[in-house]
């Protein structure tokens, strides 16, 4: 209960099981998660735009004022205006700022789209240090390299100016951007990454698993998740998120919009941020259709006359069901599938070594020594090899238990493609094991 004076009046309002009314104070009060939008600097004098950013959103992303073309527009004459009103208009009403984007294949102004080699590198090295030292202390997250991944089934790296440089460019950028800016939070930022399965989600997995292993800095995976008609929100999405997660990174949804802005797709992903700890927050890329790059599919959570959508409903009110603050810290590791029946153990997949016919996979338990995970294998995929668990099969071959055998709580095993190169395994449950000799 708390006690609110009006004008003289006491009048007594019981606050102990109000929802929060808008979205960004909704998300603040799940584990501290913000709610954000990309923002026009161009937009900041139309009120209508104004009154729905304030109310709404705690954190903003400008939409095209930090990308290089508008920092850098000639080499080494750098021009902050429209990025600056955006900080400051956000930082004044206590809204976080993701900066968008140091170095990235598109949007570059001629001069850097004319270069190669050492002087490319050089250049867009100096890009990242000037920008990130300009914005020092006021960017809570820095989208340092944006795209970098080519769509489709490769799992290459898209062939741009900057890539030709070398492909350490990226980890190159990473490390220029800590060097300038040690507290801001840094990100690597893609689109369809969003589908646990597609090769080019699994390869910006790796990257991020061996910067990792190998001390490049990075903290942070952003997903933009624009959802159009080619690219719907996928059912492993949460699978997506988690996986990252355990990597040791947040992550974020950063661009978010859906095409048509169907409710259930936004609730579900805003349920999926929910159920990650390590999911931070959610940008959507415009607040009214009519601000949208897409504004022809409606994709957003506001009609262009500002009003709330049903999406913005169903948004709000996943956002106010979720879990309070938790009081623990959030995990390194999160589970891959939550275990059935109220849960005895979790089990994460991590990707391995892929050759052009087999691939292998590594799978770590927590939360029980002893235990039994169920994996199933997408026909006509067969292991081939295992290790580290004892291994049995049901009759179709396509679904495996393992037990634990003494060896540790990882186990892998090798699967052999046959023809599709696309399938994962997936985790089904994880199941902890009474052990005969230590009965309670
Ligand atoms: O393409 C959608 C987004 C994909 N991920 C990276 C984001 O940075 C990207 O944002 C969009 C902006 O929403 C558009 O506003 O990036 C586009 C350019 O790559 C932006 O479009 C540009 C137009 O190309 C320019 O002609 C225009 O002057 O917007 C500019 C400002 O309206």
């Amino acid at each position: 209960m708390s006690l609110l004076l009006v004008t003289g009046t006491a009048v007594v309002v019981s606050t102990s099981a109000q929802a929060a009314t808008t979205l960004g104070a909704s998300a603040a009060e799940r584990g501290g998660r913000f709610f954000g939008t990309a923002v026009a600097a161009g937009k900041l004098n139309d009120s209508a735009y104004t009154t729905i950013l304030n109310r709404e959103f705690n954190q903003v992303t400008p939409e095209n004022e930090m990308k290089i073309d508008a920092t850098e527009p000639n080499q080494n004459q750098f021009s902050y205006g429209n990025a600056d009103r955006i900080v400051q208009h956000a930082r004044s009403r206590g809204m976080q700022v993701r900066g968008h984007t140091l170095a990235w294949h598109s949007q570059q102004p001629g001069w850097m789209q004319a270069m190669s080699g050492t002087a490319l590198r050089n250049a867009m090295l100096n890009h990242v240090t000037q920008v990130a030292t300009h914005f020092r202390g006021q960017v809570t997250w820095w989208d340092v390299v944006n795209e970098a991944f080519a769509d489709g089934s490769s799992g290459a790296r898209r062939d741009s100016n900057l890539q030709r440089t070398g492909n350490d460019w990226i980890e190159a950028a990473f490390r220029a951007a800590r060097t300038a800016d040690p507290n801001a939070k840094l990100c690597y930022n893609d689109y369809n990454i969003d589908n646990w399965t597609d090769a080019k989600t699994q390869a910006v997995y790796r990257m991020v698993q061996d910067f990792k292993n190998r001390g490049v800095p990075i903290d942070c995976v952003g997903l933009q998740s624009h959802f159009t008609g080619g690219s719907n929100y996928p059912s492993n999405y949460r699978t997506t998120l988690s996986s990252f997660a355990a990597l040791g990174v947040d992550v974020q949804i950063t661009e978010l919009d859906i095409r048509n802005a169907p409710s259930d797709a936004y609730r579900n992903v805003t349920n999926d941020c929910l159920a990650v700890a390590r999911c931070t927050g959610i940008t959507v890329w415009g607040i009214r259709d009519s601000d949208s790059w897409r504004s022809g599919e409606n994709p957003l959570l506001f009609n262009g006359g500002g009003g709330k959508k049903a999406a913005y409903d169903a948004v709000l009110a996943a956002l106010n069901s979720g879990a309070p603050n938790p009081t623990t810290p959030p995990p390194t590791t999160t589970p891959t599938t939550p275990p059935p029946g109220g849960g005895s153990c979790t089990a994460s997949v991590t990707p391995g070594t892929v050759w052009g016919d087999r691939y292998n996979s590594s799978v770590t338990v927590s939360g029980a020594s002893n235990w039994s995970v169920v994996v199933a294998i997408t026909a006509p995929q067969r292991v081939s090899t295992t290790w580290s668990g004892s291994f049995s099969w049901d009759s179709s071959g396509s679904v495996m238990t393992v037990r634990s055998n003494g060896s540790g709580n990882t186990f892998g095993f090798t699967t052999m493609m046959n023809g599709n190169t696309g399938a994962r395994p997936r985790i089904t449950s994880c199941t902890s094991v009474q052990s005969i000799s230590s009965p309670r």
